[in-house]
């Protein structure tokens, strides 16, 4: 049976949650960056899962260096040249469309806008590849909100963003819930107040969203169904995340109070 529609605005997150774009895409750029610097550094893929618990990219390139020893002056400055350079790099890669989205998400923020449901953006990324990079996969103008690291500079698990973004839309946090991939933006989400559902990924799977909304394994399509992980509330979706299944969360999250 649907649920009174108690859901206006649903806020996602962008890296590997609308877009699969830690392993081949910021890795990768990373790894440009050290090279064209001339620096023996290079992020394999396994040990870059490691790195993501670091949100940004600047802070994550610290946070190595740091490991490495080396003393934080130099570190500072070394991290800003390189992430200026790795954002350059990856602003070309989403210019030209290299990165995709994850296969669901084209047909979720349809059915949501079809829905009359406002669509928003919180994430830590930058906006000089965040904005290009949303424009050329869904349209730019889908989004009446994009929190990028620009507006919101604490990453998250801060909840700044997703507050921003909720502030934007002058919406109560029942009526907007989340979407995110990582237990940084799980609990970023949580601390602004927002429920939330957790699309895992390869390099989220095993992190620890114990008491998340509802745990998938990814989107979900008609021929590739997503598998649930978690679901406390009970909010059993179709082998994928859909309209009622947010809608549902939204009607939990009101009557939770
Ligand atoms: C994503 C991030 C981002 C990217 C790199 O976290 O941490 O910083 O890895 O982008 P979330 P920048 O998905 O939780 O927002 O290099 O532009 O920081
Ligand atoms: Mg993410």
């Amino acid at each position: 049976m649907a649920v009174e529609s108690s859901l206006l605005g649903v806020i996602l997150d962008v890296d590997g949650t609308l877009v699969d774009s830690e392993r081949d895409g910021h890795r990768v750029a990373f790894n440009m960056a050290f090279e064209e610097a001339g620096l023996p550094d290079h992020w394999d893929v396994e040990p870059y899962g490691k790195l993501l618990a670091v949100a940004g990219g600047k802070r994550r390139l610290e946070a190595y260096f740091e490991q490495q020893g080396m003393p934080e002056s130099e570190r500072r400055e070394l991290a800003g040249e390189l992430h200026a350079r790795k954002t350059e790099i990856f602003t070309e890669m989403a210019n030209q469309c290299e990165i995709e989205p994850r296969p669901g998400v084209g047909e979720l923020l349809d059915e949501l806008e079809r829905a009359g449901v406002r669509l928003a953006v919180a994430t830590t990324g930058s906006r000089q590849w965040v904005h290009p990079l949303l424009d050329g996969l869904f349209g730019l103008e889908r989004f009446e909100v994009v929190v990028t690291s620009a507006e919101a500079p604490e990453r998250k698990p801060d909840p700044s963003a997703h507050t921003m973004a909720l502030e934007r839309l002058g919406l109560a946090a029942s009526a907007a819930p989340a979407v995110e991939d990582s237990v940084n933006g799980w609990r970023a989400a949580k601390a602004a107040g927002l429920a939330c559902v957790v699309v895992v990924n390869d390099y989220t799977r095993e992190q620890d969203f114990d008491g998340a909304d509802l745990i998938l394994d990814g989107f979900g399509q008609a021929d590739a169904p997503a598998s649930v992980l978690a679901d406390p509330h009970k909010l059993d979706p179709p082998g994928r995340l859909d309209l009622e299944t947010l809608r549902r969360l939204a009607a939990w999250s009101d009557s939770a109070g």
